[in-house]
């Protein structure tokens, strides 16, 4: 979108959105602004005596003497689920409902604070019995469900550290994440269900474990979901059994604040997905703040994050900031598609939800469902309880925007688009609702004291209206720690030597509107794809595929714009066999997405298959993949291809659709 058609579209806040929001006004967001930039550190150590209570309180603030390995508030003592619930319940709000859950098939069971606080003491004690001790870490592979929350909180309770991998994830993935973690305990259910479909946890944790290389393992903590058919081993353990006998009450492991909290497994632009590391006291301090000051959190909230609990937005949006805010929210078992597309509607319109936060792709899905079948439109159901609304994952186009404001907010609900990353642990640029006037497309300016910039390759400033990398300039809280097990890509990854080591590199290109100085995200920089919110690494995918050894030789990944998953994954394929056609390559084509989902999971599956005679190449053996990406694109090519040794291939692989 070009400048003057963004500045023509500001929306801007309602009189009394401004007037009743924790930061009221532009006003009050520069002022905040303007505090972390006279006094940084005064600013964040006000907000996390103000935000955490801390067992013993922290005298020093930012320890940067080994950058880029920062420590915030090192001196403090604090337990992360006692802030989400013993405080909640000693201030009075022990009889009120934390957690909604609404099933798959629609059965609503509601926990308050005083609820989850038991359940999570008992199986803090039952995981204490199992010998998990402080500082071990302990995968949890679950179903959303209170009792995946529960888990993550009594890991926090007794200070382990977990790992939570995404149910999607297949047996080889889960069992990477597992062995690299060294976890000594996996936290699971019987089956998973979606969408109607009963779904296998446990069996696929058995074969994750029997891949070998995961001897950590002591046991496997099974929640009973469905009932369904399991395979029983000696290490397996009912969760119902060992809660039966543990006492609801359970004194708080006291931490340091940079004790690890979490370890949460992302792509990046090599094939090992990195164990980023997360921290107690920074992190929690900046999962409260955001929650309460990019959603105008108000006690009265009903508050739904449509997220999964294995993706950090689940961790920092479900698992942490509502609940260390007292907030009531939703936590969803099913699919936004089934029994039809209505579903988040008709959940909108039964809890009275007050603010929706979802991802592009699920509306860009839901505009499409409801276009088929208007009777999952959502102007069929009562959305007045709504207030705000968010989006996060990937850019937003402008028109799922105006949609989403429209037909979901009424015209009356701020969208706040918030750019983040697992890395970040929190909101870095987004709007406040009651402050930032919104600009379709746009993420707009980053949250108080996030110091956001767009620079060049040489890390100088780049002027607004001109593209750059964007790069936050300043440690923040609840920054990632480390890659668990590899300080030294930790460091490559994100303080690479091209900016003398000053700035974190977010791997996401940006640039700012010249009148605004807003920041529109333009895109991974680096060979990391984002389809439907999900990162995924094209190495990663590619190594998936040339382990198929027996029928491939060669494969290169790269992404190309689609409508509804923002990218779609496109591989290219060098069988070992001569290069299949018709009917014959559709199946191959359908070998090698079932193998990629075995090895990866369903989400990392390439949409396009196309095979080649080879792959264009450098004389010197390099796959040219922004000739590839031309062609996924179905683009002419217009790319200098002179040093390309094989031009006939370029043809080839073009008409290969
Ligand atoms: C929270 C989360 C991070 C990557 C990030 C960027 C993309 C996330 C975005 C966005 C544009 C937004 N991204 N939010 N791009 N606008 N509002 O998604 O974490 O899974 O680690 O992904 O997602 O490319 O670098 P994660």
């Amino acid at each position: 979108m070009s400048t003057s058609e963004q500045a023509n579209q500001l929306y801007v806040p309602s009189d009394a959105t401004v007037k009743a929001a924790h930061v009221s006004g532009m006003e009050a967001y520069r002022k905040l602004c303007e505090e972390a930039e006279a006094d940084y550190e005064g600013y964040w150590a006000r907000l996390a005596k103000e935000f955490v209570t801390w067992k013993q309180p922290f005298t020093k603030v930012l320890n940067d003497s080994n950058a880029p390995f920062f420590k915030w508030f090192e001196d403090g003592l604090l337990n992360v689920s006692y802030n989400c619930l013993d405080r909640n319940v000693e201030q009075g709000r022990g009889d009120k409902v934390a957690i909604i859950f609404e099933s798959d098939d629609g059965q609503v069971t509601r926990v308050t604070y005083r609820e989850l606080l038991e359940k999570t003491c008992r199986m803090a004690n039952g995981l204490r019995e199992l010998g998990v001790k402080k500082g071990d870490r302990v995968v949890i592979y679950m179903p959303m469900s209170v009792e995946g929350v529960v888990a993550m909180q009594a890991c926090a309770r007794i200070g382990a550290t977990h790992s939570v991998v995404f149910g999607g994830f297949s047996a080889q993935s889960l069992r990477d994440r597992i062995q690299d973690a060294g976890a000594v305990l996996v936290i699971t259910a019987d089956e998973q269900m979606r969408g109607g479909k009963q779904l296998p946890l446990k069996a696929i944790v058995d074969e994750a474990l029997g891949m070998g290389g995961c001897d950590t393992v002591r046991n496997v903590l099974v929640y009973r979901r469905t009932g369904g058919n399991i395979a029983w081993n000696a290490r397996d353990v009912w969760l119902h059994e060992v809660l039966a006998k543990q006492a609801t009450t359970c004194e708080p492991e006291w931490v340091d604040a940079e004790h690890p909290l979490f370890l949460l497994y992302t792509s990046g632009s090599t094939g090992k997905p990195k164990g980023v590391q997360h921290s107690s006291g920074g992190y929690l301090l900046q999962a409260a703040l955001s929650t309460k000051w990019t959603f105008d959190l108000k006690p009265e909230d009903v508050f739904w994050c449509t997220a999964d609990i294995g993706w950090v937005t689940g961790h920092t949006y479900i698992a942490y900031g509502p609940l260390a805010n007292g907030a009531t929210q939703i936590v969803f078992e099913g699919v936004p598609t089934w029994p039809d597309a209505g579903r988040f509607w008709k959940m909108i319109q039964q809890h009275k939800v007050t603010i929706f936060y979802t991802a592009p792709t699920a509306i860009r899905s839901l505009i499409k469902a409801a276009e088929a079948n208007p009777a999952t439109h959502p102007r069929n159901y009562d959305l007045s309880s709504l207030r705000i609304l968010g989006s996060v994952g990937e850019p937003i186009n402008p028109a799922a925007w105006e949609w989403y404001y429209r037909n979901v907010g009424g015209s009356r609900c701020p969208i706040v688009d918030t750019w983040w990353q697992t890395e970040t642990g929190a909101h870095m640029i987004t709007p406040l609702p009651g402050a930032t006037p919104l600009v379709p497309g746009s993420c707009t300016l980053p949250f108080p004291g996030i110091m956001a910039a767009v620079v060049d390759e040489t890390g100088a400033d780049v002027p607004n209206g001109q593209g750059g990398v964007l790069v936050i300039k300043k440690p923040w809280p609840s920054m990632i720690r480390t890659i668990w097990g590899d300080p030294e890509r930790f460091k490559k990854s994100y303080y690479p030597a091209d900016f003398q080591g000053r700035y974190y590199l977010a791997g996401d290109g940006a640039v700012r509107d010249a009148n605004t100085g807003y920041f529109t995200i333009t895109g991974r920089i680096d060979d990391v794809l984002n389809v439907s919110g999900h990162r995924m690494g094209t190495m990663e995918i590619e190594s998936a595929l040339v382990s198929c050894t027996e029928l491939v030789a060669e494969a290169a990944v790269v992404g190309r714009p689609d409508e509804t998953t923002g990218e779609a994954i496109c591989a290219f394929v060098v069988l070992k066999r001569p290069r299949p056609t018709g009917e014959e390559a559709k199946k191959i084509a359908d070998e090698l997405r079932a193998w990629v989902a075995k090895e990866i999971g369903p989400i990392a599956k390439p949409k396009d298959i196309r095979f080649g005679d080879n792959l264009p190449k450098t004389r010197s053996g390099k796959i040219m993949r922004r000739l590839l990406r031309s062609i996924a694109r179905g683009e002419q090519i217009t790319q200098d291809t002179s040093t390309l040794e094989n031009p006939a291939i370029l043809e080839q692989l073009a008409q290969s659709n």
